[in-house]
């Protein structure tokens, strides 16, 4: 009886490894399972880069050349079916396309859009190409498959035939790019919610080649694909690669397109999709068409020509998608900064200010088309927020009719623009809109911001009220409202020149602001320290034209410090924008997304992916490719939350807001002592000592009179010389370790450091400024020893040429002289 259970357990242990090993072998094609062993990713080294920034961050703070702050950036591109399995069995080799971009766009330069200036950044850009295994294809493909559904037909190319078309909800296969992403990066499964800014999450850029035959939904048989479906092409299946329908995505609900953006930190370009068309009326600018992302059929089906090369096809499509790469990575990786504050304060509050003209609903009741969720905006705003930076939203309803002023500057912001149409009968038809005017809105309103927001924060939390706002009661009748209000509120240090030219509205602001104060509402309050206000005015308006938008197009407005957001419960307005063959409608009546979006501007420094500062142009230029996917921004999307690459975009945009404010006060302090020596240094013929020409950049006196390379002598004391040169070697190896926080997408720690360097970046141009006065008064009183110190070299050599010159002369006077 014993012996017999002990054989059983003897069984059962030798069945045990058997049925493990079993179980390994179905997992060969368990798809994005990383078993012990599985390559790891591997995420390049800072060191790589270290030379090249440390070289160029000495450039910039030791010369007068532009040099803009290397950032190193990683971006991973992942090729999925291009390893002779997905369409066409197309190869693609990665490491062809890692010498492309390399080459090509090894550098990126980003712009503030609002200045149209570029920042002091420039992205050291390092490309991973990671090419993806045939398990992995094949589940992405089943996936996409499953997802498909039918909308009517399409055409195949411009001016192909109609083949049945279907549509793919890109938020219902994102879970399995999510896995893959995961997968890939060896990353536990939620990976992609992680809200921590100091986790090193790697960006990535999906490239999707996949075998329409084979994910044809019109032949479903429901069942997974295996690998005998990779197996080489026939010349008919080859010519029938297509298969004659047509598949897009559409992100929520948005328009149809075949790149998109993710909620995780991905984008993805699938070239077997589509093709797509989508863009503006009536502008030539940044449209999408049926060859704006590559596709093989072009290129392996030529019409004309039916030979092609197989290796030349690889070359054109490696620059081809370059491009769209290049396209992504300046529009969702590393996009344009929309404005360049910095926002050094503590405490962030978002007043919601509803002002509405009539008393039908209110946008701030819940469970309506038109609500307002509070929750979610603060939610998403938490997310974009610097660390350890706190938000408060509050919402309140006032009536405008109460606001004599608002509802007259709402009115004065009405515009009309007459549009031209072709009705259906073919006439031509002038049409008149009306827009509502941002900048006039903003004008008035700013003023009665603060005291708006204090009575809604009352009515919230008077805890609150009294942290956010004091309220300064006058004690005596005639005594005014303090005058240095403006110098309690932590102020963003920015210009505002959009585009070269200070606008005469913001000087003209600046004169009357004080006396237009709405003091007659409510007694004059004013922020408290560390706290910045970004209001939204809602302006839910009724009885007005149900076809009324704000400027371009659009349902918000954003200026650096306020947002505007309409709302009216007119029907969908027809709008310029084309998805297909049809018209996109903005829905004026629900105002959530288009808050976020405001609010992602103006708290991220998000600019919408369709725009970019072209420094070509001179002026912001549109590009569409990306207006479709998951960010608020525009006519083609439909959510209204952001996704973890832009806010992780925002998140860095304030470290490069630091930098560049930094970076620009070191170069006004090194252009001041430059200047002051200059000033003071002349050579005995009058004119200005120059720097030595080196390639391209100017030496520095300082640097000159630190490592004593010049014989002349410093105006400046030596100690004094020492101490700032210490103080830029210091700098030096900060900016060096900024870049590899960066690098290592430690944004926490890179936002602190940036802040450190920043504050003596300005403590240092006070010192500067302070040394070079007492100078210059030592230099008044000094004025004959300082005299002497010039005569004492290269005087005394042209006092000497000019002695014997006179010698000379003198012989040459003897000598004709005494020959009469
Ligand atoms: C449907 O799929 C089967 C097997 O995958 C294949 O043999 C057949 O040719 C396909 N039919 C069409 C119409 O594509
Ligand atoms: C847009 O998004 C909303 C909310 O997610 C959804 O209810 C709606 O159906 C979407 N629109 C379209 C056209 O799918
Ligand atoms: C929201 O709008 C849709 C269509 O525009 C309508 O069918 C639905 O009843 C509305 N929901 C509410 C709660 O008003
Ligand atoms: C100058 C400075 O603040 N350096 C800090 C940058 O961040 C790292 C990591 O948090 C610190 O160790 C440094 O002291």
């Amino acid at each position: 009886m014993v012996g017999e259970r002990w054989t059983v357990v003897a069984i059962a242990v030798a069945i045990l490894p058997l049925l493990a090993s079993l179980k390994e072998a179905g997992a060969v094609t368990d798809p994005f399972r990383r078993d012990p062993g599985h390559p790891q990713w591997h995420h390049g080294n800072f060191q790589d880069h270290k030379d090249n920034v440390r070289r160029m961050t000495h450039e910039l703070l030791h010369s007068r050349a532009q040099v803009p702050f290397p950032v190193a950036l990683e971006v991973n591109v992942v090729l999925i079916g291009f390893m002779n399995d997905g369409g066409y069995r197309f190869h693609l080799d990665h490491d062809k396309l890692h010498q492309h971009m390399k080459s090509s766009f090894p550098t990126h330069r980003p712009s503030c859009m609002e200045t149209g200036e570029m920042l002091d950044i420039e992205f050291d850009i390092s490309y991973n190409i990671v090419p993806v295994g045939r398990t992995e294809l094949l589940a992405t493909e089943y996936e996409i498959r499953e997802k498909m559904v039918e909308k009517g037909v399409a055409r195949e190319s411009e001016f192909g035939k109609e083949v049945p078309c279907f549509e793919v909800e890109a938020t219902a296969v994102e879970p399995t790019f999510n896995r893959l992403y995961s997968y890939l990066f060896g990353l536990p499964a939620d990976a992609s919610a992680d809200l921590d800014p100091n986790r090193a999450l790697p960006n990535a850029i999906f490239i999707l080649n996949l075998d329409k035959a084979r994910m044809d939904p019109k032949n479903m048989t429901g069942e997974p694909l295996g690998f005998d479906s990779l197996s080489e092409l026939n010349a008919e299946q080859f010519q029938n690669q297509e298969a004659g329908y047509v598949y897009r995505y559409r992100y929520n609900g948005g328009a149809a397109s075949q790149v998109w953006l993710s909620h995780g930190r991905y984008a993805v370009i699938d070239i077997s999709a589509g093709p797509c068309s989508y863009g503006r009326l009536e502008s030539e600018e940044g449209s999408v068409g049926h060859r704006t992302v590559p596709r093989l059929q072009h290129l392996l089906l030529p019409a004309r020509s039916p030979v092609v090369n197989p290796s030349l096809v690889e070359d054109v499509f490696c620059g081809q998608i370059s491009g769209t790469i290049v396209s992504a990575l300046e529009h969702v990786i590393a996009p344009d900064v929309r404005f360049e504050t910095v926002d050094v304060s503590s405490r962030l509050l978002v007043p919601i200010i509803v002002l509405r003209n009539h008393l039908h609903y209110s946008v701030l009741q819940p469970g309506n088309n038109h609500s307002i969720d509070v929750d979610a905006i603060r939610h998403q705003v938490k997310g974009m927020l610097q660390p350890r930076q706190e938000v408060m939203v509050v919402a309140g309803i006032h009536s405008l009719h109460d606001h004599e002023r608002l509802a007259m500057a709402v009115a004065k912001a009405m515009r009309g623009m007459s549009t031209h149409d072709t009705r259906s009968d073919g006439r031509f038809h002038v049409r008149t809109l009306t827009f509502l005017d941002g900048a006039v809105l903003r004008e008035e309103m700013r003023h009665s911001a603060d005291v708006l927001a204090a009575g809604i924060l009352e009515m919230a939390d008077p805890e609150l009220s009294t942290r956010y706002f004091r309220h300064r009661q006058p004690q005596h009748g005639w005594e005014e409202p303090p005058k240095n209000e403006e110098g309690t509120v932590v102020k963003s240090r920015q210009l505002r020149y959009p585009y070269g030219k200070k606008s005469a509205q913001e000087k003209d602001a600046k004169r009357t602001g004080r006396d237009r104060k709405l003091s007659d509402l409510v007694a004059p309050v004013s922020k408290s320290h560390g706290t910045r206000v970004i209001p939204v005015f809602v302006l839910s308006l009724e009885g007005v034209d149900p076809q009324l938008l704000m400027e371009g197009e659009n349902l918000m407005w954003v200026s650096h410090d306020a947002v505007f957001v309409l709302q009216h419960s007119g029907g969908p307005i027809t709008l310029s924008a084309v998805s297909e063959t049809k018209r996109m409608k903005a829905t004026p009546n629900s105002p959530q997304r288009h808050i976020i979006a405001g609010l992602a501007a103006v708290v991220g420094g998000l600019v919408a992916p369709y725009e970019r500062a072209s420094h070509i142009h001179d002026r912001p230029i549109l590009d569409w490719l990306w207006a479709s996917g998951h960010h608020p921004f525009g006519p083609f999307s439909n959510t209204s939350t952001v996704s973890h690459m832009l806010r992780d975009t925002a998140r860095r945009n304030a470290v490069y807001a630091r930098m560049h404010v930094a970076l620009k006060t070191i170069r006004e302090s090194t252009d001041n002592i430059q200047a002051f020596i200059s000033e003071h240094l002349r050579t005995p013929m009058g004119e200005e000592v120059k720097g030595e020409k080196k390639k391209n950049k100017v030496e520095l006196w300082i640097d000159k009179f630190y490592k004593k390379t010049t014989a002349l002598p410093a105006p400046l004391p030596h100690e004094k010389m020492e101490r700032l040169e210490n103080y830029l070697s210091t700098l030096e190896d900060q900016l060096v370790q900024l870049s590899s926080l960066l690098y290592d997408h430690q944004i926490k720690d890179a936002l602190g450091n940036a802040s450190t360097v920043m504050q003596s970046a300005l403590f240092t141009q006070d010192y500067v400024e302070h040394m070079i006065a007492s100078e210059r008064d030592t230099m008044r009183c000094c004025k004959v020893i300082y005299a002497r110190a010039v005569q004492s070299t290269q005087t005394f050599l042209y006092g000497g040429i000019l002695v014997a010159g006179f010698l000379v002369y003198f012989l040459v006077i003897y000598f004709s002289s005494s020959e009469r």
